[in-house]
């Protein structure tokens, strides 16, 4: 039991509110809990729910040094797998980067999103952070002055309102820190037209290495999260429901897209979790406005082509939580206007990376009639390059492993 059960008032209060218990939220409460920041964390989902939901898996080596650094890495540390190698899989053959060894000589480190957010939250409750569970942002007020307020919904249905000085929003991309945005904010999008089914299967890995597969019936790719589960990812239509698969032909088509002579039938086994991912990517511009902060996937969404959503989050949570002791313990009040240039500026060569994979694994879906060809020839083109290339090879591994 937390001091998050302390006695209800329909008015709370803290200096900042921090919406959402996400990899970029629970970063962010730590260091401003740890700064002496009076600050509160306000999550939709029960505790069971944040801390199950599993996502992402391939740490940045960036990442792992942030939470080195503020020693929130044990958990990671024990259980997490170092991986160092991808392998791409086309009708012509196959072929594997060693990324660990090639640019910067930096690997990922392999561990479920799910147990990084529980080892943060155990770090932050033990430390004495409040949170408050079940407890739904529903939209963030005078966001432009110096005295916001937070309307929420609690777990009883009941309506509260929290007052603070500044509202971070973590809540990501549909939480109410991006729905409170003032009028004047701008969100760049893009849709890439392309959509995946991400599957999680009870079902130890079938590469020692990350599988991309570019195939004529469309990409489809292999990420190892533990001995026992494996995380598949396949294109599908536009469109497709979650459950329009069975299990059956699921594998076998993940059997026939990864397909490389030599190498047997993937690992079965039972399907744990799946969903559609539509490919989008956005950014929103300023991250900051007025007295509400942006950070993590309610800042940026970027399509998980390159694995770096979560790891952008983390990198985001350090800069705001510095700009905000800096702003509120340091007095110094031009550190959250820096925040928003020097996240944007990491953001979009992300963005940028993430593209290239897109263009890379996928075919053109947007490309008219006529020019496909072109396309097709390009990408084949793109992998020959790799393939090739170390200076492209370089490029690649240090882009892969780093945001
Ligand atoms: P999160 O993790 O979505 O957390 C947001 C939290 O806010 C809560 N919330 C609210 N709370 C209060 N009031 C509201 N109105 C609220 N609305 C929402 C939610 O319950 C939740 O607890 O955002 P955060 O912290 O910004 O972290 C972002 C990452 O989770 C995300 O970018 C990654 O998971 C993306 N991603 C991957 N990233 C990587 O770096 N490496 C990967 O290998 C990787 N694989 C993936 C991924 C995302 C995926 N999906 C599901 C889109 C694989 C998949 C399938």
């Amino acid at each position: 039991m937390t001091n998050s059960q302390s006695t209800k008032t329909a008015t709370e209060s803290a200096d900042v509110l921090v919406l959402g218990a996400g990899p970029a939220g629970l970063l962010l409460a730590n260091l401003l809990q740890r700064a002496g920041i009076d600050c509160v964390l306000l999550e939709r989902a029960d505790r069971a729910r944040v801390e199950t939901r599993a996502r992402a898996g391939f740490l940045a080596p960036n990442t792992v040094r942030i939470l080195d650094r503020h020693g929130l890495a044990d958990g990671l540390h024990r259980h997490g797998q170092p991986h160092g190698v991808c392998e791409f899989r086309t009708g012509a053959g196959r072929f594997r980067l060693d990324y660990g060894t090639l640019g910067r000589g930096e690997r990922h480190t392999v561990y479920p999103q799910q147990d990084l957010v529980t080892d943060l939250l155990r770090h932050y409750l033990e430390a004495g952070g409040r949170i408050r569970f079940g407890t739904e942002a529903l939209a963030v007020h005078d966001a432009m002055t110096s005295a916001p307020s937070v309307t929420v919904r609690e777990t009883d249905g009941r309506p509260a309102r929290w007052r603070a000085r500044y509202v971070a929003g973590c809540d990501g991309r549909h939480g109410a820190g991006r729905r409170s945005l003032p009028p004047g904010a701008v969100r760049h999008r893009r849709d890439h037209g392309i959509s995946w089914l991400g599957l999680l299967a009870q079902a130890p890995p079938s590469l020692d290495a990350v599988g991309y597969a570019v195939h004529d019936r469309g990409f489809a790719g292999h990420m190892a999260r533990t001995p026992d589960v494996t995380r598949y990812y396949l294109q599908c239509e536009r469109g497709t429901g979650a459950g329009a698969w069975s299990d059956e032909r699921i594998w076998d088509e993940l059997d026939t897209r990864m397909y490389a002579a030599g190498h047997g039938p993937l690992n079965r086994g039972p399907i744990l979790q799946r969903g559609v991912v539509d490919f989008g990517s956005d950014v929103v511009e300023p991250l900051r406005h007025g007295s509400l902060l942006l950070a993590g996937d309610a800042a940026s969404l970027i399509s998980p082509s390159a694995a770096k959503g979560a790891n952008l989050a983390v990198l985001e949570a350090e800069l705001l939580a510095h700009a905000l002791v800096a702003d509120l313990v340091h007095g110094d009040p031009g550190a959250l206007d820096r925040y928003s240039g020097q996240a944007l500026a990491h953001i979009w060569r992300a963005q940028e990376f993430s593209l290239w994979m897109i263009r890379l694994l996928h075919r053109e879906p947007s490309a008219p009639i006529g020019e496909s060809f072109f396309h097709e020839s390009l990408r084949f083109s793109r992998l020959e390059s790799l393939r090739t290339s170390r200076t492209q090879q370089d490029w690649f591994a240090e882009n892969y492993t780093g945001v």
